[in-house]
């Protein structure tokens, strides 16, 4: 496994020297080198970009989110074996715009939609966050998926995230792995994860092909719609938080023409959803 550049991994000590981690002034431009990475690789991390005190003002409103969580969030790894009233939140799933009104009016979001779009070639626009927090001693992996095995295939080639880490974060508290190059190798079939209550999904990838990406507070990672990802389990001692934003070509018009393996989990009340645009539930509908 490769670690990414400019990043030592404390679990094993690794580092690499491809370019793909640059140290930037707050709030850059792309540059042609990091567009032609992204593009060959599927992936970049931008290295030094949010200003401290903006993760800080972020980071106080996903702390109320994990306050809050019976309120707030999801358990996206929602165990079986657990009745929805003791869900352990093993992965706290949330949005920051929950508990912040002028989100769509700060810094890091515009620029997210302008740096976003000079990698994709294409216009972007934002779409939707997520606050992700893996808590200490009970978290488990965000196993190897594409993100549009779950949008569908509206998406096909029209989706990116930038993912933003609210502390370091590396291979012991559940930092990002992709795989290199994965996203011109189409969409791999997913499946439910065993055991799990919630929607989350797993596909199987050539793991030999795997980066993994420590990165520091300030950083931010970005993954096309079709490169396989995941995270490790938080084995570390503090909450591992992040906010996940996901942009769209503008106008595309956001999921859909979803594949067979995708369900939706309502939380609220246990209910398992197939989404209208999935051949199983037009399957089910022409038969009954
Ligand atoms: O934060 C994580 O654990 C996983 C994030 C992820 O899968 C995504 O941003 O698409």
């Amino acid at each position: 496994m490769l670690v990414a550049a400019g990043r030592r991994d404390e679990d094993s000590g690794e580092t690499s020297s491809d370019l793909h981690s640059v140290d930037t002034m707050p709030y850059p431009d792309a540059t042609p080198e990091q567009i032609g990475f992204f593009r060959e690789h599927g992936y970049l991390v931008v290295g030094d970009t949010i200003p401290q005190a903006d993760l800080d003002q972020l980071e106080g409103h996903c702390n109320t989110l994990i306050d809050e969580k019976e309120r707030l969030a999801n358990d996206w790894a929602w165990d079986a074996k657990e009745s929805r009233d003791q869900r352990s939140f093993r992965i706290v799933q949330s949005s920051p715009a929950l508990v912040w009104k002028d989100i769509g009016e700060q810094a890091y979001r515009r620029w997210l939609v302008s740096f976003a779009s000079q990698l994709m070639g294409m216009e972007l626009e934002f779409w939707y966050d997520q606050f992700l927090g893996k808590p200490p001693g009970k978290s488990v992996p965000t196993e190897w998926h594409q993100d549009e095995g779950y949008w569908g295939r509206n998406l096909a080639d029209r989706g990116i995230t930038g993912w933003i880490p609210l502390q370091d974060v590396d291979r012991v508290n559940g930092c990002m792995h992709f795989i290199d190059g994965g996203h011109v190798h189409g969409v791999l079939p997913h499946r439910l994860v065993e055991g799990m209550q919630s929607d989350l999904l797993i596909c199987e990838v050539d793991e030999t092909r795997t980066v993994a990406c420590p990165m520091r507070r300030g950083d931010v990672a970005f993954h096309h719609s079709k490169t396989p990802h995941m995270s490790t389990a938080n084995t570390g001692t503090a909450w591992r938080k992040a906010v996940t934003n996901h942009l769209q070509a503008v106008g595309a018009g956001g999921e859909g023409g979803h594949y067979p393996w995708r369900v939706k989990v309502n939380q609220k009340t246990g209910a398992r959803v197939i989404p209208e645009s999935s051949p199983l539930k037009q399957a089910d509908e022409e038969a009954g």
